[in-house]
């Protein structure tokens, strides 16, 4: 096989969190399928905890027969600019449905630590790694300033962040992810020029329905993977409509899942390439990500900047690939 048609190796870097949670099932499916290599999961400090995103991420690989795959503890920030998202995800990060899955065999405490884990990675396979990061960007930042130059060497590096031109999720002008920690963003952004950001500009008309879930676990309604579907749709519609998320709609955004869509569903999406900067000065407005969009020559562009999707598309792609996987 030669390279252009091997799968692409992922390391995924992620804080479950519901949204991640059916990212990380999409991911798992493509795995399956053979499309896509996953090297690793470093997981964050973000939706939750540290050590309960950790074993969420180890829940997951363990659902879906994956529990090989090594997942890293994050990277403690102690310099938090906003709180946890809890209210939306539940305690645990997973609609308080943890408990239900099965015990992970890895160890917190044993675990490596994220950004070591991406620091080893990329530096033996240089140019050929996709980081999908799905959480605040403290673990690529720590890797970065431990390792300076160390992410030039991701072939891409795919982010669900930013807002550019909606209101934010967190503050009036700012996204969770990039909110969470603006310094951290601003390593990334400064990192590498092959940078892909899926902004909440296109995720949030991204709302995944129960009835979505159901023709899912239709295929096999008693899989363990079913069931948590089923179970997890229901918190996180919940919580989502009670925080008007969705416009009212039953239904909860799958911002993380849009990450799997460019990678391995590109036509479903539209970009506009240019240079993506972030605030980490304003009062108002820290956090706020910010494209130049006059029309002036310019130089320096680091990232292209999703614009549009077409969620029918994409929904299309995602409800085939979990069938597959449940
Ligand atoms: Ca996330």
């Amino acid at each position: 096989m030669n390279q252009q048609l091997s799968p692409p190796k992922i390391i995924l870097d992620t804080d479950p969190g519901g949204d991640d949670a059916f990212a990380i099932l999409w991911l798992m499916s493509l795995v399956k399928q053979g499309l896509a290599e996953l090297l690793a999961v470093t997981s964050v400090e973000g939706n939750v905890n540290a050590k309960l995103t950790f074993t969420n991420a180890c829940k997951l690989l363990q659902l879906t027969n994956f529990s090989e795959i090594e997942v890293g503890r994050g990277v403690i920030k102690t310099q938090k600019e906003i709180a946890d998202a809890a209210f939306i995800h539940g305690n645990d990060g997973l609609g308080n449905l943890a408990h239900t899955l099965p015990f992970p065999q890895q160890s917190y405490e044993k675990a490596r630590y994220s950004d070591e884990i991406l620091i080893e990675n990329l530096t033996t396979f240089p140019g050929e790694i996709t980081i999908i990061a799905l959480a605040p960007l403290t673990n690529l930042a720590a890797a970065e300033t431990k390792s300076p130059g160390i992410l030039k060497q991701a072939k891409e590096i795919i982010i669900m962040g930013g807002a550019f031109n909606i209101a934010g999720n967190v503050t009036p002008e700012a996204e969770f992810n990039i909110a969470y920690s603006p310094e951290a963003a601003e390593i990334v952004f400064n990192s590498n020029s092959n940078l892909v950001i899926l902004p909440l500009d296109v995720t949030r008309s991204l709302i995944f329905l129960p009835q979505m879930a159901e023709s899912i676990s239709e295929v096999n309604p008693e899989s363990d993977i079913s069931q948590f579907i089923l179970a997890l749709t229901k918190a996180m519609t919940q919580t989502s409509l009670s925080h008007r998320e969705t416009q009212g709609i039953s239904g909860f955004l799958v911002h993380d899942a849009v990450t799997l869509a460019y990678l391995f569903y590109p036509e479903t999406l539209q970009f506009q390439r240019g240079r993506v900067e972030v605030e980490v000065m304003g009062k108002l407005t820290k956090g706020k990500t910010i494209c130049d969009r006059r029309h002036r020559a310019k130089m320096g562009t680091n990232a292209w900047v999703a614009q549009q999707v077409n969620s029918a598309d994409l929904f299309a792609a995602f409800l085939e690939d979990l069938k597959i996987l449940v």
